[in-house]
């Protein structure tokens, strides 16, 4: 590695963009760039980052490095057995989000410290119930639901969780950590925690012999295996207006906005029902088969999809098309419930968000199906149905009048190289 750099910068030395400086000195053009280059670098450091087996910005496009795991799992034994020291005030603790009482103090943590839009207008609001569906599902560790206390008062003041995972990358299932809910309280920001909270989380899924996780994030860090974008389709346009969600578009009046996001009151396609459980092998068979064609996607059997996808009130809604001649399951689709409060707003508290999760489609139209969606996301009082541009979800975003956001998601595997970036459209992993 070491000495391809040197390559590329000896193919620099050697043009001939030279200039006489004042000096008499010669200075090259290429050497002035990779000065100017090397100072905004350094601005963009990452002391942390840059220590941890993920991929670095200056290996991107490099694809002579093997795909798969950046370093060899280390002996059990060699793990570090003690935690990561915190500074002096605070102290490690294990999160059972049975305790209705810790339940309650990660949510107050998260209610008020989670993460914000660009404009810190909105921020995530995950329920209690959802809290403990995406951190409890099959094989899960209590160890890696982690929170920071302070020593005095026990008061929750940073919080991080995984949760093993099945995922495949191309050819190869991997047993991976899937990593969330990383909050620190506002008033201990940029004191270097979050790299200790990583550090731990890491170690604990270490001993479990475990050594690839999958995250996102809305920052940039080294470096995205995708990058992919949130569109949004506004259920309750007054509403989303009145909070500062959308604006009236242009030569737009509120009454045509309200006619132009209009939802038929009933969903339209024969045989269109919720999910019940006795559904579960037929949903795991489609599914599976949908998710082959993506790069990276998960790898669910019927004991993932029960948890997953099979209803549950406030938390994941799930329907599917049954044939009504066959009585064959031939399309799916799904979506989460994450409301954001509204930060400052006289009127409103809460925005009532429907986020897609997994669809598949093969009889009925993308845009059939996930207009069902839509209508009955709107029945069930959501303002806003977002989606992200994963999967086949291009199919459908703009003709049912989805819109983009502005805010990026990248996707992140630890210790695991993808040698190229993967267009949004190669992605089939949607995480909560
Ligand atoms: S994404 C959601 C993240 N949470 C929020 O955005 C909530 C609001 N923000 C906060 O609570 C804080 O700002 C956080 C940072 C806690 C985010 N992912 O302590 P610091 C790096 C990874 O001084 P703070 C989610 O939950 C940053 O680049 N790293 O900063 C997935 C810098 O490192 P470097 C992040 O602002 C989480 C260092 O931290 C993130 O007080 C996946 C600064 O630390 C971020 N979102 O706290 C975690 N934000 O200098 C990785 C900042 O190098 C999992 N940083 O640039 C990796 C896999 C682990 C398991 C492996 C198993 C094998």
């Amino acid at each position: 590695m070491a000495d391809d750099s040197k390559a590329t910068e000896n193919h620099n030395l050697t043009s001939d963009n030279n200039l006489s400086s004042e000096s008499g000195k010669e200075v090259s053009i290429d050497s002035l760039a990779r000065q100017v280059q090397e100072s905004l670098s350094l601005a963009k450091r990452h002391k942390f980052w840059e220590t941890q087996p993920v991929g670095q910005f200056k290996d991107l496009g490099v694809s002579s490095l093997p795909e798969g795991p950046i370093e060899p799992p280390t002996p059990l034994s060699e793990v570090k057995q003690e935690p990561y020291n915190l500074p002096g005030p605070y102290e490690w603790t294990t999160c059972d989000l049975d305790s209705e009482d810790t339940c309650n103090e990660v949510y107050v943590l998260l209610t008020n410290n989670y993460v914000e839009d660009d404009e810190n207008m909105f921020r995530f609001n995950y329920s209690k119930e959802f809290l403990r569906w995406a951190l409890h599902p099959p094989g899960y560790y209590k160890s890696w639901h982690i929170g920071v206390r302070v020593k005095t008062s026990k008061k929750l003041v940073a919080f991080i969780t995984g949760v093993p995972a099945r995922i495949r990358a191309r050819d190869t299932v991997v047993v991976m950590a899937e990593i969330n809910f990383l909050c620190v309280h506002k008033k201990l920001r940029s004191k270097r925690l979050a790299p200790v909270m990583i550090k731990e989380v890491t170690r604990r899924v270490h001993l479990e012999n475990i050594w690839q996780a999958a995250y996102t994030a809305g920052v940039v860090l080294p470096t995205p295996v995708s990058t992919c974008q949130y569109w949004h389709r506004s259920l309750n346009p007054k509403k989303l207006i009145d909070v500062g969600f959308s604006r009236l578009g242009p030569r737009m009046t509120m009454s045509r906005t309200m006619k132009l996001y209009k939802l038929p009151d009933h969903t339209v396609t024969p045989g269109f029902r919720k999910m019940e459980p006795h559904d579960v092998p037929a949903v795991t068979r489609l599914l599976r088969n949908y998710l082959k064609q993506f790069v990276v996607a998960p790898d669910f059997d019927e004991n993932d999809v029960e948890h997953w996808v099979l209803p549950k009130e406030g938390v994941v809604d799930s329907y599917l098309v049954e044939s009504p001649e066959t009585h064959e399951i031939t399309d799916f689709c799904s979506f989460y419930t994450l409301p954001s409060s509204i930060l400052g707003n006289q009127n409103y508290s809460t925005l009532k968000a429907a986020y897609s999760y997994y669809n598949v489609s093969t009889k009925t139209p993308w845009i059939q199906l996930m207009n069902d969606a839509l209508i009955v996301a709107k029945i069930k009082d959501f303002d806003v149905f977002n989606a992200l541009d994963v999967m086949h979800n291009e199919t459908f975003l703009k003709e049912l009048k989805f819109g983009p956001g502005d805010g990026k998601l990248h996707y992140y595997l630890y210790n695991y190289r993808i040698n190229h970036v993967l267009r949004p459209s190669e992605l089939g992993l949607v995480m909560l």
